[in-house]
């Protein structure tokens, strides 16, 4: 719709995707919008992906190096993985395609903290950015930029790119415009000042993007939904997880640890993340808070039923019925939300201020505690350390929860020893299994591994565990964190081998 473009001074500058993509050329990097399936470009990456296509079939080469605020969607990872048209990836990415060419070899990839994104694209050592690729909702008179469904790394890459290329959504709703909070007091050292928010809900910016419409180069106008992805029902082991933690928040309130209303949380993506929104509302919190990467559907139904009173983010990530909740209902839900860049909704700063009580999924822990979010078997990405890094560190309690085993019970989320490190031991207080929880704070290496075993692994690893643990506290070369090397990555190697970490 052009009432959504209201500058007449841009209306020469709407293209088609195709005629937009044709002025991004081989080997420049580009900055695109998206975050956890939301607010990513959907028209321009089909239209690259296609020129690519074309390229490559002639003989000549064309690769990106892409730069995001999170994972997109299929129009824009997926397209642009299958065109072979990635050659650098940064930061975070949940494409079943994009993963499988990082795994095999053929995209390189940079998995970093969210937080970091900006801050180090300030710092240069990252390269100059050509392109941003950003949608918005709408354009204002004054050129500022209404921001879409998350906010990323948007902010950081419209001031930073030479040129720019907007898609303007019509599919997102009008409301959305007074949600957001663009903070512009971020600077380098040494020039960086503290940032004034000392409350979830606190605005400490402007509702838009700045925008220098001289680096406009092309609008195009979409009309396309996010990539929402259902959740799971939550299941037994989802239900019993959630259960474990609640009753954790529970007795931290009865002794006086935690305030009642909890809290700011902030909670992964992912089913059991949902889970454990889903049992908040039936559980005895009231006026929590959430200060958060994400909104998923269970803080939805937080806002909506009063639990919640307000949540911090910097984007959604829906199923497509709770999308289309939020949608119709966005200028009541605008009041209870806030969408902020990922550089301050992930700042440890702030995190560490407000004493958020972190909740992230993990692949592996080891029995000490130290935790693998990121590789399979050490070696194979699954995703990206994501803002699970910038909310553990930082976080009052910060929590990890995981099933206890995966691929059918064929490999065992606790482990010997992890096979990748991203949370190390000191980053983890609390971990949950459908077996159970771990409270692991002020315990030592074998205290931790004690509780670790007895409380979170499956009954079908416990003895192995425990076995293990006893052999290493008289084989280790020293007792701080018995180990016993030859062995402690032997049930990885196990499953490489035969499929199972069982003998
Ligand atoms: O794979 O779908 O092929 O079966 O990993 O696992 O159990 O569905 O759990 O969706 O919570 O994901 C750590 C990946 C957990 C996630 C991780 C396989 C498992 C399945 C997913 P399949 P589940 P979840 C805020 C914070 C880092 C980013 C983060 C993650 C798939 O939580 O990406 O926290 N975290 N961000 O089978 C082999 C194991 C495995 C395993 C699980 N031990 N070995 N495969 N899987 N454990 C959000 C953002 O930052 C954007």
């Amino acid at each position: 719709s052009p009432s959504r473009i209201a500058p007449s001074s841009l209306r020469n500058k709407i293209m088609t995707a195709d005629d937009a993509a044709s002025l991004i050329s081989d080997g420049s990097t580009v900055g695109m919008s998206g975050f956890t399936g939301s607010g990513y470009p959907k028209s321009v990456p089909l239209a690259l992906a296609a020129r690519m296509e074309t390229a490559h079939k002639a003989g000549n080469p064309f690769r990106l190096k892409v730069w995001t605020g999170a994972s997109t969607g299929p129009e824009l990872d997926g397209a642009l993985a299958k065109a072979d048209g990635i050659e650098f990836r940064l930061p975070y990415n949940s494409d079943p395609i994009a993963r499988e060419k990082i795994n095999k070899g053929q995209m390189e990839y940079f998995d970093m903290h969210l937080s970091q994104v900006a801050p180090m694209a300030w710092q240069g050592f990252l390269g100059p950015l050509d392109t941003a690729v950003v949608e918005v909702s709408g354009i204002r008179a004054d050129s500022t930029l209404i921001p879409s469904s998350s906010v990323g790394n948007n902010k950081t890459w419209l001031e930073r790119a030479s040129r720019i290329i907007l898609e303007v959504n019509a599919w997102q709703s009008s409301e959305l415009d007074g949600m957001h909070d663009i903070y512009y007091g971020t600077a380098l050292p040494p020039n960086r000042v503290p940032i004034p928010l000392v409350r979830p809900d606190d605005r400490i910016g402007e509702t838009g993007f700045r925008c220098d419409p001289d680096k406009i180069v092309a609008i195009v106008e979409t009309d396309a939904p996010d990539r929402n992805a259902p959740f799971a029902k939550p299941d037994a082991v989802a239900g019993a997880i959630a259960g474990h933690l609640l009753e954790f928040f529970a007795q931290e309130v009865k002794m006086g640890r935690l305030p009642a209303s909890l809290l700011p949380l902030q909670s992964g993506v992912g089913n059991i993340a949902n889970a454990v929104l889903s049992g908040l509302l039936d559980g005895p919190f009231d006026n929590l808070t959430a200060y958060t990467e994400v909104i998923q559907d269970g803080m939805i139904d937080l806002l909506e039923s009063g639990k919640m009173r307000m949540a911090s983010a910097t984007a959604f990530s829906l199923s497509p019925e709770a999308a289309a909740r939020v949608n119709a209902d966005m200028a009541k839900f605008r009041n209870k939300m806030i969408l902020r860049p990922q550089e301050i909704s992930n700042h440890p700063e702030l995190i560490r201020r407000l004493g958020c009580l972190a909740m992230n999924g993990l692949i592996e822990a080891d029995i000490y505690g130290n935790v693998n979010s990121t590789h399979v078997m050490g070696s194979r990405i699954q995703n990206g350390i994501g803002g699970s890094g910038d909310f553990a560190r930082n976080a009052y309690v910060s929590v990890f929860m995981t099933p206890s085993t995966a691929k059918g019970g064929k490999i065992s989320a606790i482990v010997p020893m992890a096979s990748h490190v991203d949370h190390i031991t000191q980053d983890v207080q609390v971990i949950v299994t459908e077996q159970g929880l771990a409270d692991l704070r002020g315990l030592s290496p074998k205290q931790r591994a004690e509780v670790i075993i007895e409380n979170c692994a499956h009954p079908d690893y416990r003895p192995m565990l425990a076995d293990y643990y006893r052999r290493a506290l008289k084989g280790s070369y020293g007792l701080q964190s018995p180990s016993l090397l030859n062995e402690a990555l032997s049930w990885h190697q196990r499953f490489v081998e035969t499929g199972s970490m069982l003998p």
